[in-house]
């Protein structure tokens, strides 16, 4: 071990450790904004470029960024000398000269890890005024909002669209003062391979990358009386949303999320959850079809769009392989819009479906082709946490002290099944069950596939069900579903069923949800926080879920059948 001081107090830490470390293992605090950092998915990006955490380390005529120089034995570090404290001010104040000052009206307002650190150093003017860079902004796609003359250069985004999720299309463009981390070519956004899957929005810690802001559209829909307006929920904003309203992460907030989505005026409240349900049920339908003709194996999961996006783009020969099932939220939409509008007696036209999702890059999948008929989206508008939590705000609803509600019937009625799809592992873990029952033709017991939970990027199981053993792998983050897939490509890996989503840590890390800022532990008490609602559940199979059963008795006959294929399968284009 590497024996240091810092700040007078010694400590002892592993070789390769740096300042910043051994400095949080004494718990003293020092500023950061390029550096991020997530240890459960092994991203540790360490650019060194905004240079907000230099410190003294005595012996050296230069001061030290902390989150790059590596530890050494016998040094003396002090994180706080007048000549450090002014440097960083200088910093501050040079970044702060080329960046807008309109904060009060920033996506990022509050969540801003430049404003944070302006308030915690106290700077209250700055010397320097030069100029300031002028990009338009890039508002090209459903999903993501692009604002270049707020970034910052750390480069945060690059890592995430490159290192973690291999789409690569972000990178740094130009030089000096011009320099910005964008698409090449400056491209608008939705003319690149972009899969929208927001994690250089979760990473970016200015107002640089945000979401298509659609709040609007949902409170025009909500004072239009000529509309009912339906809201789905889906699995993951439940255990995330709280921590918008100071609840801890890992809080179950369903029944307040739903008290408040009524009195915001949603005429029904349903779950996308219903919907996760009806998805295993054609999904694995469509497994053990595959499995008994041997054809099309590995089937791949499809409910995440930006996966789907990145297989589209960088692997095509392999198109053949995903579930022809629709997600969750396109299943819940076609099924609103024909068996509810039915039911209810109301025109589909004269229906707004509103989702509040986890991920941005369901902006996009909403507005995909495939999914309107005769000019008819399934689903209208999605928001994403963020949004709810924004618009419940707007409101003036207390969260926290809001009475547990209860989903209207019958597209509120889920399982454990479906509370588990928000989590990396929960999709499979969710077919499995009913894949089980469905082969052994009873009502199993032993229902946790506990070998496909956690964070881990790529997990593979060898299951038993009923005599028949499958192999499964399931993979989060698309640097990781690149490996898994190029191992199928060269021979070297069989499997017979494999979920892929493309955010780390699955749809509970989805680029709409509360910001992280890189601390992990959120996400693993959001992880926890699904599979205890799971755990509570009196159904934990999605086959056992009455208003499922209801809906295939009155509506749409057989899994698999010609109808539920119509209404509730896509084909892959390239
Ligand atoms: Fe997901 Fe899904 S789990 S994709 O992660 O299959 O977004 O939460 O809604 O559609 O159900 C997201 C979450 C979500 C779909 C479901
Ligand atoms: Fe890259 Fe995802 Fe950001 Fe698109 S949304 S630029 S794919 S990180």
């Amino acid at each position: 071990n590497i024996n240091l001081k810092i700040n007078g107090q010694p400590v002892s830490v592993a070789p390769g450790s740096t300042i910043l470390e051994a400095a949080e293992k004494l718990e003293i605090k020092i500023p950061t904004l390029c550096h991020f950092k997530m240890d459960c998915f092994h991203v540790d990006h360490r650019s060194a470029s905004c240079r907000i955490c230099v410190v003294e380390v005595k012996g050296r005529p230069n001061l030290a960024p902390a989150c790059s120089t590596p530890a050494a034995e016998g040094m003396e570090v002090h994180t706080n000398t007048l000549r450090a404290i002014n440097a960083r001010r200088t910093i501050l104040d040079l970044l702060l000269s080329d960046h807008p000052k309109d904060c009060l009206i920033c996506p990022k307002n509050l969540n801003c890890q430049l404003q944070a650190l302006a308030q915690e150093m106290g700077l209250h003017h700055l010397l320097y005024k030069g100029e300031q860079s002028t990009y338009n902004k890039d508002l090209s796609s459903q999903a993501i909002a692009r604002d270049l003359d707020k970034c910052i250069m750390c480069r945060r985004c690059e890592t995430a669209c490159n290192a973690i999720q291999t789409v690569g299309v972000l990178s740094g463009v130009g030089r000096g003062f011009n320099a910005v981390v964008a698409p090449a070519g400056l491209k608008p956004l939705a003319e690149t391979e972009c899969v929208f899957c927001g994690q250089c929005v979760q990473a970016c810690p200015v107002g640089a990358l945000s979401e298509i802001d659609y709040k609007y559209p949902v409170w025009r829909a909500l004072n239009d009386p000529a509309k009912t307006v339906v809201v789905q929920t889906a699995p993951a904003v439940r255990v995330a949303i709280g921590e918008a309203f100071g609840l801890p992460p890992g809080s179950v907030s369903t029944g307040k999320m739903v008290t408040a989505l009524r009195m915001l005026g949603f005429d029904r409240v349903f779950d996308t959850d219903f919907a996760a349900d009806l998805t295993i049920m054609e999904e694995t339908t469509e497994l053990i079809e595959r499995i008994k003709s041997g054809r099309n194996l590995p089937i791949l999961t499809s409910c995440c769009p930006g996966w789907v996006k990145f297989l589209e783009h960088q692997f095509p020969e392999l198109i053949y392989m995903p579930s022809t099932a629709k997600s969750p939220q396109q299943m819940f939409g076609a099924i609103t819009k024909t068996y509810f509008a039915q039911k209810a007696g109301i025109a589909p036209e004269n229906l707004t479906v509103v989702s509040v999702m986890p991920c941005l890059s369901k902006k996009y999948e909403a507005a995909r082709e495939e999914f309107s008929r005769d000019g008819i989206r399934d689903v209208d508008i999605v928001i994403s946490t963020r949004e709810l939590a924004d618009m419940i705000r707007e409101a003036g609803i207390q969260f926290d002290q809001l009475e547990e509600g209860e989903y209207d019937s019958p597209l509120g009625e889920s399982t454990g099944a479906a509370v588990i799809f928000g989590a990396t592992g929960g999709v499979l873990e969710a077919a499995l069950r009913t894949a089980a029952d469905w082969i052994a033709g009873e009502d199993l017991q032993e229902i946790d596939f506990t070998g496909v939970r956690g964070l881990d990027g790529i997990k593979e199981a060898a299951v038993n069900i009923n005599g028949l053993e499958l192999h499964v792998a399931v993979c989060s983050g698309l640097g990781n579903a690149r490996k898994l897939l190029e191992k199928i490509q060269k021979g070297e890996a069989d499997y017979q069923a494999i979920e892929i989503m493309a955010c780390p840590g699955g749809c509970l890390n989805g680029g709409g949800q509360p910001y992280h800022h890189g601390d992990t532990t959120i996400l693993q008490k959001r992880l926890e926080a699904l599979y205890r609602d799971d755990k509570s559940q009196p159904v934990r199979k999605s086959h056992r879920n009455p208003s499922i059963q209801r809906l295939y008795a009155e509506f749409l006959g057989e899994p698999g059948s010609h109808f539920a294929h119509q209404l509730l399968h896509t084909a892959y284009v390239d």
